[in-house]
């Protein structure tokens, strides 16, 4: 039922920062080569007879086809796959006792941004779905140039020190003799690295749980990680950590779902963010900051610095800075959405760094990675990269120069050219006064020495579905790994996080016994409470809207029952797709037509948040048939999705081996009540009682 807007052909088209760039359509429609020359054939080259061979005279041929073997610039070496779109920011108030930060300061400023959203591991055609870190990359054009808000949507790193970065990459990519697994953690070198790296013990808690295998990327929170500072124009600074909250709330898949949903749609989180914003469902995140001083810093019984660490939000509460509302699809992929470059130096007055050894590694790296990728130091003139403020300095020429500067003197200072550009001490970027000194020295801070407290308090925080989700995560890598001593190191792991973790694990591995013994640095901490936001069932909202029910039609259906269902959804903001047997119109009991976005088999439930089975009795019995509409029914139960049905549907469920329960989730639509039950059964996005009989937690 998703609308496309018909989108008119224009002569420009707005770009980010809303200048106009020219683009390949204009008026007359009359093909070219790349120099403007008219183009009279675009079916055959230049040949010296029908057919005889082609002369290389053929400079049409000659400069497409050159054209074409280039078209493809190096994959970002990771986040290589995402999906971005446009939209604004605006702050809830005046943050200016906070950071001078201009697009900060007035509610009433929107400031544009262009936003990424990635996995990590595989290449740029990998799957959508992997288990797998998201990156959330937001580029702000502010009206004092582009901030980079660069970060995941797990609040904390694998690593602490930047110069460990290549190697737990090369551990979790492909492997390098075969060349696979592609986007998947679970396999020998990922499992080698990080059980010898005991830092990355909590990450991998956050990797392991179902964070890492989101519902789609408009619901995921985003976090910048570091901490960073905010100076303010007194030259205050408090430290502080970005939040992005999902106005819609966060929510996960389930495991089985993201694997059939890798074959079913490939695109899947592609595809909803596009679908969304096409229609007009705008996503929308809060950004939030948690703010604190030195004192607080040094209260706390971790590193500030140490980004394998996260500061309860009981002990720093959010403040709510403003939100973001992503509202317009790219135009154009590559120009865009591939030539975005991100850069944590990408930075405003009004915010700095910390001297995290994370934080100032990639510094270095992403300035580096785009001049590789992109292929020269001018990637700030494509016009995604384009700041929206008045962009002016003696850097000259190099590949690719686009802008054309005038005047005489290309340096400074000069007394040639008055009017030139000149450095600004009350506006322009000052670092903050960082007092930091000491001895050369390659050392890690003992203060980064605790590996496994947060990583307990995160297990502890987390309800009993989400620690069986948990559980089955690390069974299930743990055993694809080949090499018996890295379970076994990592069984020693998990037991240091707690002692149950640890042995639900081996039990589920038939390795009950066999971990290693692993002597910490520092002994975990038993006494930290459990923090309810990081677990997202706890914080659920009962919500669907953003969701997608599915609901199967067959000729003859009742048209009443839909309509109600379908503004019963509308009121919810959830968007209705039917699936039916054929694609063609199906036609209702009262003969109107209605047009299928989907065959059964071609739309598993997989792809829909609930499920409605609502076919003609005649319907049904072709349906008995259909291994596809069975699985589509077994499957939604399995996934702990709601499920309503019409009376003469019971067959199906009978076949499908799921119990008509209305405290399970399953549902007869007999009329208002049937239906008001399913919509709140709906908004608990999963019925997690029904998991014990289906998937009993290991
Ligand atoms: Fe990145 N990271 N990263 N990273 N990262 C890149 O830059 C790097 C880290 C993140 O949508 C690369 O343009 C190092 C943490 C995102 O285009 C590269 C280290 C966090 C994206 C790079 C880290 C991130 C990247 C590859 C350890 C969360 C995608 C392509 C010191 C706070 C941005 C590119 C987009 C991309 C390096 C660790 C987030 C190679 C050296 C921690 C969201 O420069």
């Amino acid at each position: 039922m998703a609308k496309t807007k018909a989108k008119s052909a224009a002569a420009t088209k707005k770009v980010a920062g809303g200048e106009t760039h020219q683009t390949t359509t204009s008026a007359d429609q009359t093909l070219t080569t790349n120099q403007g020359t008219p183009i009279s054939d675009n079916q055959n080259s230049l040949k010296s007879g029908a057919r005889g061979p082609t002369l290389m005279e053929d400079f049409i041929l000659r400069e497409k086809i050159t054209h074409f073997d280039h078209e493809r610039i190096p994959e970002r070496i990771v986040h290589a796959r995402g999906s971005a779109a446009h939209g604004y920011f605006e702050p809830f108030k005046n943050w200016s006792s906070l950071t001078k930060a201009s697009f900060l300061s007035n509610p009433k400023k929107r400031t544009k941004v262009f936003t990424r959203i990635s996995t990590v591991a595989g290449g740029a055609g990998s799957v959508d779905t992997p288990r797998d870190v998201r990156g959330f990359a937001v580029k702000f054009y502010t009206d004092e140039g582009n901030f980079d808000l660069v970060g995941n949507n797990i609040p904390v790193f694998f690593i602490q020190d930047a110069i460990k970065f290549p190697d737990l990459i090369h551990s979790v990519k492909m492997e390098a003799d075969r060349g696979f697994p592609q986007a998947a953690s679970a396999h020998d070198t990922f499992w080698d690295f990080v059980s010898l790296m005991p830092e990355s013990v909590h990450m991998l808690m956050w990797a392991m749980s179902d964070r890492a295998i989101p519902r789609s990327l408009r619901h995921i929170e985003g976090f910048g990680i570091h901490t960073f500072r905010l100076v303010n124009a007194e030259g205050a600074s408090t430290f502080v950590k970005f939040h992005w909250r999902p106005s819609i709330g966060a929510a996960s898949l389930i495991w089985d779902e993201a694997v059939k949903i890798a074959g079913a749609d490939p695109d899947y989180h592609r595809r909803d963010l596009w679908e969304s914003i096409d229609t007009g469902a705008f996503p929308e995140w809060t950004l939030s900051v948690q703010a604190f001083d030195q004192k607080t810093a040094d209260e706390l019984d971790f590193d500030i610095l140490d980004s394998t660490k996260l500061i309860p939000e009981e002990v720093v509460p959010l403040t709510p800075l403003g939100r973001m509302v992503l509202d317009r699809n790219p135009v154009n992929f590559f120009a865009e959405t591939e030539q975005v470059a991100f850069h944590p130096g990408h930075i405003v007055p009004g915010i700095d760094f910390t001297p995290d050894p994370l934080l100032q590694g990639r510094l270095h790296s992403y300035l580096d990675t785009q001049l590789s990728r992109l292929g020269s130091a001018n990637f700030h003139e494509i016009p995604i990269n384009q700041p929206v403020c008045p962009m002016r300095n003696f850097q000259r020429d190099g590949h690719m120069r686009m802008l054309v500067p005038e005047g005489r003197a290309n340096y400074e200072p000069n007394s040639i050219d008055p009017a030139s550009p000149r450095e600004n001490p009350v506006r322009g970027f000052a670092s903050f006064p960082d007092p930091e000194s000491g001895p050369k020295t390659r050392a890690r801070p003992e203060s980064f020495a605790d590996h496994y407290s947060q990583a307990r308090q995160f297990w502890r925080s987390m309800t009993p579905p989400e620690q069986g989700h948990i559980v089955s995560a690390f069974t299930f890598e743990l055993s694809k790994v080949t090499t018996l001593a890295i379970r076994t190191r990592m069984l020693g792991h998990l037991d240091l996080v707690e002692p149950e973790l640890g042995e639900r694990v081996a039990a589920a591995m038939n390795m009950a016994g066999m971990a290693d013994d692993i002597t910490p640095a520092v002994e975990p901490r038993d006494d930290l409470p459990p923090s309810p936001p990081l677990s997202l069932v706890a914080k659920a909202p009962a919500t669907i809207k953003g969701r997608t029910v599915g609901a199967i039609v067959t000729p003859g259906f009742d048209s009443r029952l839909l309509a109600s269902l379908a503004a019963a959804l509308k009121r919810e903001g959830a968007v209705l797709k039917l699936i039916a047997p054929k694609i063609g119109p199906v036609k209702d009991d009262k003969g109107g037509k209605h047009e299928p976005d989907m065959t059964i088999d071609g739309g598993p439930s997989v792809l829909f948040d609930a499920c409605v089975l609502l076919p003609s009795e005649d319907g049904v019995g072709d349906l008995m048939n259909m291994a596809a509409a069975i699985n589509w029914i077994r499957d939604a139960y399995g996934h702990l999705k709601a499920i309503a049905y019409v009376e003469g549907a019971a067959a199906l469920l009978d076949k499908a081996a799921v119990e008509p329960d209305a405290a399970m989730g399953v549902i007869e639509l007999d009329g208002k009540k049937g239906l008001g039950d399913f919509i709140d059964a709906a908004k608990k996005h999963r019925i997690w009682d029904r998991e014990k009989l289906v998937r009993p937690p290991a």
